[in-house]
Formats: structure tokens, sequence, C-alpha cells
């Protein structure tokens, strides 16, 4: 049998039945901003380098990250959610958001001298970082050292981890129900060594019920409260506190 057409030879078909996006639901008054968000949704790794290094010319690095970055990621999530996009659509959006947030964090981050150390990490068996590397560059935008363990860290190396940089505070991110289980091993494993400092946990699976039902934890419930949490714990706020304050 011959093919009639050629025409569709390189379809994606696991893009077929994607539905156009119709309508976004963030905007800016400022153009720049307006066309990163635009950049992040649409996955646009050519354009975003560009965009961000002239929003970067007169803007702080920060409202790129909050205004820009975070809202257009906020947006594919979105849409994600609503059966509007699929992965692969999710991960281009996600390669422009990291490459938007480099850039900021490059122009941040050599200026300050560090106030503290945080340790951050995603859950055992958890890949979903990108709530991490928001949280990272946030705080490094803020003037804290990062240890980031990266993704799918093993409970003990967490602990070790806090034992031997003994940070301000440590952080978690997990997506998924059958990985959050590993915050309460966390927090049971530094209590018993006698280690009493905020364990902030955030991401899409964890509430404020779960992380408050274990010693240390603080619900985390966006990126843009860890700098602000990690500010009041250098002021001397324990963990009890920052819970009473935040959850
Ligand atoms: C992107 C994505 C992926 C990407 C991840 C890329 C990456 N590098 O992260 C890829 C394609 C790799 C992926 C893989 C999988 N995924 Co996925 N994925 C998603 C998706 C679409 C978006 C998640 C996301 O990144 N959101 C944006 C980030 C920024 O949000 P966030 O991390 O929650 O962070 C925000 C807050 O929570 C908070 N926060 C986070 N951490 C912290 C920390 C602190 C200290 C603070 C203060 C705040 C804070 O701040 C951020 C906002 O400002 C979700 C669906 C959805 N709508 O959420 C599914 C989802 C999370 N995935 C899911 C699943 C099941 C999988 C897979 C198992 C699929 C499979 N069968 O292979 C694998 C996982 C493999 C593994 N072992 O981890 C499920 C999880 C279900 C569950 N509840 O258990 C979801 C919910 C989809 C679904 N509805 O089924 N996924």
């Amino acid at each position: 049998m011959t093919l009639a057409s050629y025409a569709n030879i390189l379809t994606r078909y696991d893009l077929i039945g994607a539905s156009e996006v119709k309508e976004i639901k963030v905007t800016s008054k400022d153009t720049v901003i307006q066309e990163i968000m635009q950049c992040v949704i649409e996955g646009d790794t050519d354009a975003i380098g560009g965009l961000v290094e002239k929003a970067l010319i007169n803007m702080d690095p920060l409202k790129v990250i909050d205004e820009g970055l975070i809202k257009g990621m906020g947006e594919v999530s979105r849409l994600w959610a609503d059966g509007t996009y699929y992965l692969p659509q999710v991960i281009i959006a996600s390669d422009a958001m990291l490459e938007g947030i480099d850039l900021c964090e490059a122009k941040l981050g050599k200026k300050m001298e560090k106030k503290g150390v945080v340790v951050t990490h995603t859950a055992e068996g958890d890949i979903h970082d990108l709530g991490q590397k928001i949280v990272n560059a946030l705080f490094r935008a803020n003037g804290y050292e990062v240890i980031d363990l990266g993704k799918d860290v093993p409970v003990d190396d967490v602990v070790a981890a806090v034992k031997k940089y003994k940070p301000l505070m440590v952080t978690g991110t997990a997506l998924m129900t059958t990985t959050m289980t590993a915050f309460e091993k966390i927090s049971n494993q530094l209590t018993h060594a006698g280690i009493d400092i905020p364990f902030v946990c955030g991401g899409g699976a964890v509430s404020n019920e779960y992380v408050t039902a274990y010693k240390l934890g603080v619900y985390g419930k966006d990126a843009q409260q860890a700098p602000k949490m990690i500010s009041d714990v250098s002021n001397g706020f324990s963990w009890q506190e920052l819970r009473e304050k935040y959850n």
C-alpha cells in the first residue's frame, strides 16, 4: 500500500489531542515580564535568555523570578491540571524557567555576603525538583548559602548533611504521596540526634495537616515564604514559633 500523503509523517502523536491554549490566566502590565511568562508557558528556550537579560538591565532579578518565571510556571501547572498540557510541554516549560533562573542567580549571587547556611533537598524517591530549585534561587538571592542535596535524596544523607553543615534550617520538597513519608523519618532521626532546627516542607503532595503532625515540621505553602522564614530563624525563631506564624 502506498502512502497518499507525507504531510503527517513527523506528527508528534503524543501531542495530538492537546488543545490549543485558549486563555492565559496570568498577565503583567510590564511588557518584558509578560513576554517572559509567555516564553515559560510556551517553553521557548530560544527566546527566554535574551528576554531575561533584557529585563535584568533595569529590573531587580528577584522581581524577574517572582513575577515572570514563577508565575509562568504556575500557569503551566494549571494548564497541566486542566488537561490542556501534556508532559512534554511541561518539561520544555520547566527548561525555559530554569534557564531564566540561572541568569537571575548569576546576576544576584556574587555581590552578597552570606548570612547563613540552609540545606535543601527533594524527597527520597522523588525527582520533582522544580519547587526546590525555585526555593534555592530565592535563598541565594537573599544572601544565604545553599547546600543543595538535589533530588531523590536518601533520608540518611539529609540527616548526615544537617550534622555536617549545621544549617539554620533544612527544607524538603515532595510532589508524591508515596515520597512525602520520608519527611517524618528525617524528623525522627534529627530529633533522636538532639537536633532542634526547623524542617520546612513543601511541594504539591504535602499539606499543613501532614507536616505539622511531626516534630520540627513547618509547612511551606509557597516558595516565596522560604526567605522570610529563614530570616525569622536568623532572628531567633524556633520551629514552634515559625509554625505558629506561618501555619
Ligand atoms: C513537572 C512534572 C513532572 C516532571 C518533573 C520535572 C522536574 N524536574 O521536577 C516529570 C515529567 C519528570 C515528572 C515525572 C513523574 N511524575 Co510528575 N508531575 C509534574 C507536574 C505536571 C508539575 C509539578 C511541578 O513541577 N509543579 C511546579 C512546582 C514549582 O511546584 P511545587 O514543586 O509544588 O513547588 C511550589 C510549592 O509547592 C512550594 N514549595 C515546594 N517546595 C518547597 C519548599 C519550601 C521550603 C517552601 C517554603 C515551599 C516549597 O513552592 C512552589 C511554588 O512557589 C505535576 C502535576 C501538577 N499539576 O502539579 C505532576 C505530578 C506531581 N507527577 C506525578 C507523577 C505520578 C509522576 C511520575 C510517577 C509519572 C510516571 N508514571 O512516571 C513521575 C515521577 C517519577 C519520580 N520518581 O519522581 C503526580 C504525583 C501524584 C501523587 N500525588 O503522588 C502528579 C501530581 C501528576 C498527577 N496528577 O498524577 N513529573
